[in-house]
């Protein structure tokens, strides 16, 4: 069978697997983190998981290889942090190989992967693509070294290679919880209501397509060093997911909207007091802002949330969708892509 992320071919005696994870989108954001090297949050965060955004990735293991790599569109990677993260993720899944009573027959260190991966949406700008691609890694991974992990222990894996990847193995409304423990056995995400609980309609507003420039795990970094408002953030940000929660579950959309662009201002707020600052936005971002207010005065039920980067997520309740999505694109310049609430990763085949 012939997948068209895959520009190489697979070799006869490989491992392989793949898998599609889709991106999530937080409305309670995680933004610090209290442990740098196991990639524990400040603050317990809660996402929306989408159906259909996200990135088909392929692992395949073969002695053959001399170290890990990884094609994106068909074009290798040679730099950029989400190499670094995937290599990590995939060394905690040889490891676990190994443990698993690996022999010299078996997927044993040192076997090195070839990865080919495609996103359906644009890569590194600010929506997430470092959680579905870590996520479709840990699974088609897992999957392709015929590892017996369960969805929450992969959870676990990929969030040391990128906080919000944990998120994206559970559908509908997601809770990554904050925990205490220095080890983080308890910082976890797990599914607060189905995809059936409540089908709020979602639109993506593409203000830039490139690459960001600043990576979040150094902007988060950045913030947490030098904004003198990141304490407050911290304590805001842990009442407010409690509060969103709530909404969530009451599907309180008018509660929803005021709660999640609360949370998403404050973020900002504290980026751009990081020194020097982060500035994600754009004149569109803040066209688009101006406008889903506008829109929610005039009756409109809409609110939007922004990741670090200047495109814009809205969220809507509202059977007008034709209409909220003409609206948007009276803004100039901008791309509007449609989806909607989804399933977490899954395997495409073994
Ligand atoms: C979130 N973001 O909750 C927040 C909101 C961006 C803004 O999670 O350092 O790529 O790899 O753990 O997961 C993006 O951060 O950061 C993110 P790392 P990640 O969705």
């Amino acid at each position: 069978m012939k997948f068209d992320w895959e520009h190489l071919e697979i070799l006869p005696d490989s491992k392989v697997a793949r898998a599609f994870s889709p991106t999530n989108i937080a409305l309670a954001k995680y933004w610090g983190k209290r442990d740098l090297s196991l990639n524990l949050p400040q603050n317990s965060s809660l996402s929306v998981t989408l159906d259909d955004l996200g990135s088909f990735t392929t692992v395949e293991f073969n002695r053959e290889f001399t170290e890990d790599s990884i094609f994106l569109d068909g074009k290798i990677k040679i730099d950029g942090s989400f190499i670094k993260k995937a290599r990590l993720v995939l060394n905690l899944l040889r490891s676990r190989s190994s443990s698993a009573g690996g022999s010299q027959n078996d997927v044993v260190l040192p076997v090195f992967a070839r990865i080919q991966t495609r996103n359906n949406f644009p890569t590194g700008a600010g929506l997430a693509s470092s959680a579905s691609g870590l996520s479709a890694l840990a699974l088609a991974g897992c999957s392709a070294l015929g590892l017996d992990i369960s969805k929450e222990e992969l959870s676990a894996i990929s969030r040391q290679g990128s906080g919000s990847a944990c998120r994206s193995f559970f559908g509908g409304f997601v809770q990554w919880n904050r925990g205490e423990t220095p080890d983080g056995s308890d910082s976890i995400a797990e599914s607060i209501a189905g995809v059936g609980h409540w089908p709020l309609g979602v639109f993506v507003a593409i203000v830039e397509e490139k690459e960001k420039m600043n990576p979040s795990t150094d902007a988060m970094e950045l913030t947490r060093m030098s904004s003198p408002y990141f304490s407050s953030w911290v304590e805001f940000a842990e009442k407010n997911v409690k509060a969103i929660r709530e909404a969530v579950m009451e599907k309180d959309f008018s509660k929803l909207a005021v709660l999640s662009e609360e949370n998403c201002l404050k973020m900002h707020a504290s980026a751009q007091a990081s020194s020097p600052p982060l500035l994600f936005w754009e004149a569109q971002t803040v066209a688009l802002m101006k406008k889903v207010w506008d829109m929610r005065n005039r009756g409109f039920k809409v609110f939007f949330t922004i990741d670090a980067g200047p495109n814009v997520v809205i969220f809507c309740n509202d059977i007008r969708v034709g209409e909220i999505k003409n609206e948007l694109l009276s803004i100039s310049g901008i791309r509007v892509l449609e989806s909607s609430i989804g399933d977490g990763a899954k395997v495409l085949d073994a």
